[in-house]
């Protein structure tokens, strides 16, 4: 009997086979056993995934953690990572605690922070991955942090503009990342080398007085095509709308799935670059997929709804998206 299996379930292999931990092993292995259909051609399946998951939730137990854990190495969840990078006390914590769901220290002193906390900030229907850091300054910056800026999607440069010395803090921020070759070479000479799409500027404290005509002086001195934008933590002037604008720099997509003749996936879509065809998206839910595709129907960016389309289609956001086999 055919086991009929569906891109989510072959989604769920996929991260099965790239699964590096027990811990990342077994969640897979569950959303495999959760997916999967229930039906009489699947209970082989069914019964080899059980037996696999108890036998790593076994080992999860006996093994004592020897491995070393370096805390500036943070694993990327959700749609895309975002870095969150700049002097002390610049508003970062409070920026994590306002939009997600971590609880950072937060305090009027600097260097409350010395490792990197993660937090997950939702965004319409999916989750962007935000990064606390500790801070630098002129004398110090943290041993690893090059490492954890080196691997996010976006940087998030903080300055405090109830701070008369945010342009100096700023400045150094940008040649920071420049120097040391953080944000890729970028040919446009007036952003000095920082290319600036992936690199947003958030001027913190707001509400504070004085801090419009800082920021108008950061506005006018800042190289241009970086973007600036002023928030506040403390009375939410310009928080909320953080969320599109963070997403949309991560220059990714939203792709739902569906199976023919049911209804889509709406509860996980597949997050894709910009850009990205029917063929990769069938990459992404199995490997196999490409050579076994036989037909693409795409509701949303296309002329009309369900259309047929070719394997080098262009899908965009928020499209849905048959693959029959
Ligand atoms: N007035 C005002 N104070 C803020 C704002 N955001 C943070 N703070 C305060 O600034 C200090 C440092 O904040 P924190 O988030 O710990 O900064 P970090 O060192 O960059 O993580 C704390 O006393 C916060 O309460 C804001 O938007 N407005
Ligand atoms: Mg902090």
């Amino acid at each position: 009997m055919p086991a009929n299996l569906t891109p989510q379930y072959y989604a769920a292999e996929e991260s099965f086979k790239k699964a590096v931990s027990i811990e990342e092993k077994i969640t897979a292995l569950e959303e495999m056993l959760a997916v999967i259909p229930k039906h009489k051609g699947t209970e082989k399946i069914r019964a080899d995934l059980r037996r696999r998951l108890s036998r790593l939730r076994r080992d999860r137990t006996k093994k004592p953690k020897t491995s070393h854990v370096d805390p500036f190495s943070i694993e990327r969840q959700g749609a895309g990572q975002a870095v969150l990078f700049g002097f002390p006390n610049t508003g970062k914590s409070s920026f994590l605690a306002a939009l997600t769901r971590a609880q950072p220290k937060i305090a009027d002193y600097p260097f409350t922070t010395t490792v990197p906390l993660a937090g997950m900030m939702p965004y319409e229907d999916v989750f962007v991955q935000l990064v606390d850091t500790p801070p630098i300054t002129e004398d110090i910056v943290p041993p690893g942090l090059i490492g954890t800026l080196r691997n996010a999607d976006i940087l998030l440069i903080f300055v405090d503009v109830a701070s008369d010395e945010c342009l100096e803090q700023l400045e150094f921020c940008l040649n920071y990342l420049k120097d040391k070759k953080i944000v890729r070479e970028d040919l446009m000479p007036e952003v000095h080398g920082v290319s600036p799409n992936k690199v947003l500027v958030l001027a913190s404290k707001i509400d504070q007085k004085g801090s419009k005509d800082n920021m108008q002086i950061i506005r006018e001195l800042t190289p241009t095509g970086i973007a600036i934008h002023p928030f506040s933590t403390r009375t939410g002037e310009g928080l909320e709308v953080l969320r599109e604008k963070i997403f949309q720099m991560l220059n990714v997509i939203r792709v739902y799935t569906k199976i023919p003749g049911k209804d889509p996936d709406v509860k996980k879509p597949f997050i894709m670059d910009h850009g990205s065809t029917i063929m990769e998206l069938a990459q992404t839910i199995h490997r196999d997929l490409p050579r076994l595709m036989k037909n693409a129907r795409v509701w949303g960016s296309a002329r009309y709804d369900g259309q047929s389309v070719a394997r080098d289609y262009i899908m965009a956001d928020g499209d849905i998206v048959e693959i029959s086999q």
